[in-house]
């Protein structure tokens, strides 16, 4: 390997061309396959993607050091064609390289954030109503069996829109139906280890995926470009509605300058904002009610915590998150068996450092097996077991273990952290206030191995959903 310091570093083997793909080829996904090959080679080893000289980091040691001891000089991205595509060439905060621009355009979403987010009780109120919408739903159903995952889809794209637009679907609204389509088709297609995005020339020849993938995003910015000139049109620069002016006021505020965000970037972290608020939470709520089934006597413990502390009837204020603390352990726990981004996004060295003592060439990319960390045998008794206790003391007090890290750390932490604790918190107390969830007569039990894309989502499975009363 290419560490050239103490002992070295070990290294898959490698031929030209392909570097070390012949290795990597297995019926595992990567996080597991990462996994496996860690417990051979260690916690810290060195392959190369094609030409690409990557490290995989499975311990918590180790990857303290990439995203925070030495964040800033790990917090480079790679350029990937998919995600390129997704990007407009990475005029967005996740699939964007460090750089200057990108930091002013990370604070600004972050800043907005604050302002229509946490900070806000406006948000409380949209993902209230968001759950309720959702229950009402449900209720529908009349305790028939069925996929959740499109209500769940629905009830957070909702909160995404108030939040960015200021608006909202309906259940069969055609432009809502459009905006599932186009992002199933990004889902399905972007940067899932495909070949191009490690030999970039092979975009040249006929490629039925990124064909799918740049259908699907054009229909996404048509979509995104309509809303961006309807608030264009109707802004008041010192009250903005939502997300989208907030981030047309930043832009406008800028100093003139070449690391100032152009409208594509406002355009771009819509586009995002949508895509990561929608399948990170969707999905862990999905895991979620998984674990639960398999789980009865969990599910008991949540209703009996919340029968004691509110009842069925009131919605759960923010402010009321200790008081439920086995919830929250609930929620906690099923981040860590199944964390929806199991080896993160790759990170890439901006500059030439070090990393467990070995030194690492700037464009080096490094990839965190968060699923490595969040079932360490060494940190966690039993790892393969559902245990929300794990995350509560010995008097029932909500702790968090150091090697629990499913939103990352450090400069390219999630954006999205709090906003998403919020949605996750709200949603799963309202669904679990009103409803108990069972595997529906014949049916059987949601298989738990995940399907690994973008992010890790549970197989499609149905579920019974019967009022409390
Ligand atoms: C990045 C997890 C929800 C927006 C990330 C990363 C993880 C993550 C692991 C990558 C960190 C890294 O590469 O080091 C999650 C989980 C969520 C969630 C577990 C919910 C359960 C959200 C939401 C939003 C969001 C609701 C926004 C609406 C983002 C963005 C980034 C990101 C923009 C890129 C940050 C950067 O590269 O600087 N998230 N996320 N996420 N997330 Fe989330
Ligand atoms: C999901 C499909 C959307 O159409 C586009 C999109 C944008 C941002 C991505 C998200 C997808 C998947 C989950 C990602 C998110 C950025 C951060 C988040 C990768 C591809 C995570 C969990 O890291």
């Amino acid at each position: 390997c290419r560490s050239d310091d103490g002992a070295s570093l070990p290294c898959l083997p490698r031929v030209p061309l392909f570097g070390s793909l012949l290795h990597l080829r297995s019926s595992l996904p990567p996080h597991l396959l990462f996994t496996q090959l860690s417990r051979r080679y260690g916690p810290l080893f060195g392959l190369y993607a094609g030409p690409h000289f990557t490290l995989v980091v499975s311990e918590i040691g180790l990857v303290r050091e990439v995203l925070l001891q030495r964040g800033r000089e790990f917090a480079g991205r790679p350029k990937m064609v998919t995600t390129d595509v997704l990007t407009q060439g990475g005029k967005d905060i996740a699939f964007a390289d460090y750089s200057p621009l990108w930091k002013n355009h990370r604070r600004l979403v972050h800043n907005s954030f604050t302002l229509f987010g946490e900070g806000s009780s406006k948000l409380q109120t949209i993902v209230q109503e968001a759950a309720d919408g959702l229950c009402e739903e449900l209720l529908s159903c009349r305790g028939q069996s069925s996929d959740l995952s499109p209500v769940l889809m629905r009830a957070v794209t909702n909160v995404i829109c108030r939040l960015v637009f200021n608006s909202s679907y309906q259940p069969k609204d055609p432009e809502l139906l459009t905006v599932m389509d186009y992002n199933d088709g990004i889902v399905q297609t972007i940067a899932r280890g495909g070949l191009v995005d490690i030999f970039p020339w092979l975009r040249i020849f006929p490629n039925k995926d990124l064909k799918k993938l740049k259908q699907c995003v054009s229909v996404r910015d048509q979509l995104l470009h309509r809303k961006l000139l309807e608030h264009k049109m109707t802004l008041t620069p010192g009250e903005p509605r939502d997300l989208l002016d907030a981030l047309l006021i930043g832009q406008m505020k800028g100093s003139g300058g070449e690391d100032d965000i152009t409208e594509d970037h406002v355009l771009m972290t819509a586009a995002e904002a949508f895509g990561a608020g929608v399948e990170t939470t969707s999905t862990t709520l999905l895991w979620a009610i998984a674990f639960l089934l398999h789980h009865p006597q969990v599910q008991e413990r949540v209703h009996s915590e919340l029968d004691e502390c509110v009842g069925r009837d009131r919605p759960l204020s923010l402010s009321e998150r200790s008081r439920l603390p086995f919830l929250d352990a609930v929620l906690c726990e099923v981040m860590r068996i199944r964390p929806v981004s199991p080896v993160l996004i790759p990170h890439v060295a901006m500059q030439d450092t070090s990393l467990g003592g070995h030194s690492v060439p700037k464009g080096t990319r490094v990839l965190v097996n968060m699923w490595a960390i969040h079932h360490d045998p060494k940190h966690w008794d039993e790892p393969d077991q559902f245990r929300p206790e794990r995350f509560l003391d010995s008097s029932g007090k909500r702790v968090t273990p150091g090697s629990f890290l499913p939103f990352g750390a450090g400069p390219r932490v999630c954006v999205g952290e709090s906003l998403a604790r919020i949605e996750l918190f709200l949603f799963a107390s309202r669904l679990l206030q009103r409803f108990h969830f069972s595997v529906p007569p014949g049916a059987s039990l949601p298989d738990l191995q995940g399907r690994f894309g973008v992010v890790l989502q549970p197989q499609r499975y149905s579920v019974r959903v019967t009022p409390r009363h």
